[in-house]
């Protein structure tokens, strides 16, 4: 008996069911490799956007005047070096505990580039500091659920009004030792698994002695 030539109806059910089921497995490998490289791009554009920040809040910093330099004093400051936390005080010298000379917010003023007989012209205080996000408390918890733990957004004060310049903050560090202020901003974002990756941004800046 001569065999029709071509596919019977049932083998062309076979290949086409075969062929649905590779798809729907390449399909959802692809789906799955796009989603985890857009994570992975997240994850780089908010490193990036942590590098941009430390550069634009460094730049703000460069022209302070390292004599007007001020540190939030905490609970850890009393009493040797403030009388109550919340008070606005001389950063503690070198010979204190690296913890008490790590400041959460700074305030100072800048040159203004405008010379006087005297003395180089001051702005008026600036200041940079965290606002915690909404939902979040300062206790080292994450409290929103987010993941991250006490995010907030760095704000510059001046001129009696106050600027965002970095979102997702975890913690920030100013650190002054002789005349170099060092500023280590940390974030976190999620990676192309979902899981939560932690990074920081460090500038080093060398203050004017007045
Ligand atoms: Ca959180
Ligand atoms: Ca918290």
């Amino acid at each position: 008996m001569r065999r029709e030539a071509g596919f019977s109806m049932v083998e062309l059910a076979m290949v086409s069911t075969l062929l649905a089921i590779v798809t729907t497995i390449i399909t959802s490998c692809l789906t799955a490799a796009v989603g985890s490289l857009r994570a992975d791009d997240r994850l780089a554009m908010s490193m990036e956007s942590l590098q941009r920040s430390a550069m634009h809040l460094s730049q703000i910093m460069r022209p302070c005047a390292i004599t007007t330099y001020r540190v939030l004093s905490t609970e850890a400051h009393v009493p040797l070096y403030a009388a109550a936390a919340g008070e606005w005080i001389e950063p503690p010298d070198e010979a204190a505990p690296l913890p008490l000379r790590e400041a959460k917010a700074i305030q100072f003023r800048s040159a203004t580039g405008d010379l006087s007989v005297n003395a180089v012209s001051l702005t008026e205080i600036r200041g940079l500091r965290k606002v915690l996000d909404s939902g979040e408390l300062d206790n080292g918890i994450d409290d929103d659920g987010d993941g991250m733990i006490d995010e907030g957004r760095m704000v510059l004060d001046y001129d009696g009004i106050s600027v965002s310049m970095a979102a997702d903050i975890e913690s920030v560090k100013f650190t002054l030792t002789g005349r170099l202020l060092t500023m280590v901003l940390q974030s976190a974002a999620r990676d192309g698994n979902g899981r939560l990756q932690r990074f920081t941004a460090t500038e080093v800046l060398y203050l004017r002695n007045n």
